[in-house]
This record gives structure tokens, C-alpha cells and sequence, in this order.
């Protein structure tokens, strides 16, 4: 049977940083999303009994190498919690997420592939198994399988068992927006599996930022329920501001930032002191996200488009979870 999925992309309000297992995908702290409107991808997966093998096709061209790898390789765990470890799939996806924004494609890509494949498959799955399936193809994809604002429970179990999604509150909750920085040029240098890696390896900030996480959790979701902007903002950015202090103590040292992060960053800040209320966060990239409320709409977007290095802004709403096509 053919499914269709459609997934979200999330943006962290409390960075996932670090993983305590590397192949399950078991992260070091519990972290916190929102989930945006505006990014998302659409997979539709067929499984077929006279296929002989996977194939996969991004926005109508036919994927091989790693990518495809890491696709086939998620099939094969989704073949076997179905109990169908000899189905082989016609996968089609189709993305609607900016590389140049900065955004992560893998957090939609393995949700909306998750949902699509286990869907195909006819196996009756919970958004809580669903969730933990996405896990073990990206982890931060896990959280996508939810709408609004979504905590990543890290788990103690070393099998996993208890690392999984849930929502905190859902899209309708509260109406926070987040505005999209797209820098003029952005390679990105480190991939954030190699980063959060050498960072838990090497730096000497990370067992303060692991130690960190619970307070700044308890106290960002006490924010979300009262509405509380100037709650939520400020903790997401200091969390931000932490996450990528445990990069400059690692070895090698490295930064995501670049000349126009660090721009925006000041943009942001003066928006603030002229009485704008505003917050950013980074991931693991150059490109700048920012937090605001739909009031300030117009200013913040003129704002940022006047900053030197500056390309675009895309305005994102607080999204929904998995939805079936
Ligand atoms: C996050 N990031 O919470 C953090 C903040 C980057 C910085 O999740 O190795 O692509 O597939 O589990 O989910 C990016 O890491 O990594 C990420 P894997 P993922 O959004």
C-alpha cells in the first residue's frame, strides 16, 4: 500500500547536544522545541512485494551514496519492527525546506519517512513508538512527530526504551513566531553529528552544560504555559549562548559563527533595547533564527532584512505534527 506522510521541521529552544549512544541515538540532556509552519517535507513511501530492492527520490531525482545509505538503512529498522524484513520500498519525498535558511532537512526528512513507511506498511504504531522509531534516523526528529512545543526526553534506559517525544503544549497554544536569517554565504563547515561528538569528547564546558539543562527546562516550560515572552526568549538564548560556548572549549576549538551571525546577533539586541521584543537562536550553523510575537511582525522583519550580509527572512508560525496525506 502507498502512504504519504507530510512533516514539520522544529527549531530547538533547548539545544539536544550531545548523545550518550551514538548508534540508538540516545541524547545527553533532554531538550525542547517548537515546531514551524513553514518547513516541511512530504514523503510517500510504497512497499512492494515484487521490488528486489529500496529506492529513493528527493524532490524527483534519484539519491545514491550516503544519503541513500542512511534511508535504506532506516528502511531496514522499520522492515524489521513491522516484522516484513523482505519488503523493499519505492520511497518519493519532496522538501520544502530552504537549505539557505539553514534549517536541517533530516528533522522532517525521517519524520515524514517514519510515518510514510510504517503507514505502508499497515503496522498500527503509537506516536510515542513512532517517535522513537524517528529517533534512531536523526534525533532531532523525533521531536517532529508533534506539534507546538515538544520536549525530548533523553531516557535512562541504555536500549532506548525511554527516549522519545511528547508535547508540552500544542500549536494553538500560543501564537510565537520565528523569523529565519538567511546570511549571504554560509558553508557549513562541521556537521553537528561530528561537532556534538568532538564537543562531548573534548570540551571543558560540558559537563557544566549538561548540568545546566534541568533548570533552564523547568523554568522554559513554566514560560510556555504563562505565555511568558520574555521568559521563554531570554532562557533560549542563553541556552543557545551555552551550547555554542561548549564549541570554542573543545579541541580542536571551533565556532558555527561568522562575521554576519555575530551582526545579527547585535540586530537583535538593539531591537531590544529600542523596546522590540526579540530573542535569537543558533544551531549548528551560521544562519540566526528569531523568537517574536506577531505584533512586532514588521518591524523585526525590516530589521533583520537591513542588516549588512543579510538575504532574506522567512517567517515561520508554531506548525503541527505528523499528518497523513
Ligand atoms: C537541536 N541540533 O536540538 C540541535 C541544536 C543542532 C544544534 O539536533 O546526529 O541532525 O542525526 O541525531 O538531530 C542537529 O542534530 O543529529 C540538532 P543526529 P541532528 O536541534
Amino acid at each position: 500500500m502507498k502512504a504519504t506522510a507530510k512533516a514539520h521541521t522544529n527549531i530547538a529552544l533547548i539545544k539536544y547536544w550531545g548523545k550518550r549512544d551514538e548508534s540508538l541515538i540516545l541524547p545527553m540532556n533532554n531538550n525542547l522545541s517548537l515546531t514551524l509552519d513553514g518547513f516541511y517535507t512530504t514523503t510517500s513511501v510504497e512497499f512492494r512485494e515484487d521490488l528486489t530492492s529500496d529506492s529513493f527520490y528527493l524532490n524527483e531525482k534519484a539519491v545514491s551514496g550516503k544519503e541513500f545509505d542512511r534511508v535504506t538503512t532506516f528502511l531496514d529498522l522499520i522492515r524489521s519492527f513491522a516484522g516484513r524484513p523482505n519488503f523493499f520500498a519505492d520511497v518519493r519525498s519532496t522538501n520544502h525546506v530552504p537549505t539557505a535558511a539553514g534549517f536541517a532537512s533530516s528533522a522532517s526528512g525521517f519524520a515524514a519517512l517514519a510515518a510514510a513507511a510504517t503507514e505502508s506498511l499497515g503496522h498500527d504504531i503509537s506516536e510515542q513508538e513512532l517517535s522513537m522509531l524517528t529517533r534512531q534516523g536523526s534525533g532531532s526528529a523525533c521531536r517532529s512527530i508533534y506539534g507546538g512545543f515538544v520536549e525530548w526526553e533523553k531516557g535512562t534506559q541504555s536500549d532506548g526504551s525511554d527516549s522519545y517525544a511528547v508535547q508540552v503544549a500544542p500549536e494553538d497554544h500560543w501564537d510565537i513566531r520565528v523569523a529565519a536569517v538567511v546570511l549571504s554565504s554560509n558553508t557549513k563547515k562541521i556537521l553537528s553529528r561530528e561537532g556534538m561528538k568532538r564537543t562531548v569528547e573534548t570540551s571543558a564546558f560540558y559537563s557544566s552544560w549538561v548540568d545546566s539543562i534541568p533548570d533552564d527546562l523547568e523554568q522554559i516550560k513554566q514560560g510556555i504555559k504563562d505565555k511568558d515572552f520574555e521568559k521563554v526568549g531570554r532562557i533560549a538564548e542563553a541556552n543557545c549562548l551555552k551550547m555554542h560556548a561548549t564549541t570554542l572549549a573543545a579541541n580542536p576549538p571551533f565556532t558555527y559563527w561568522n562575521d554576519r551571525t555575530v551582526a545579527v546577533m547585535d540586530a537583535v539586541r538593539n531591537l531590544r533595547e529600542n523596546g522590540v521584543p526579540a530573542y535569537f537562536t543558533i544551531d549548528a550553523g551560521p544562519n540566526v533564527k528569531v523568537l517574536y510575537l506577531p505584533e512586532n511582525e514588521e518591524t523585526i522583519k525590516n530589521a533583520l532584512r537591513d542588516v549588512p550580509g543579510v538575504n532574506d527572512v522567512i517567517v515561520s508560525r508554531s506548525g503541527q505534527g505528523i499528518t497523513y496525506l
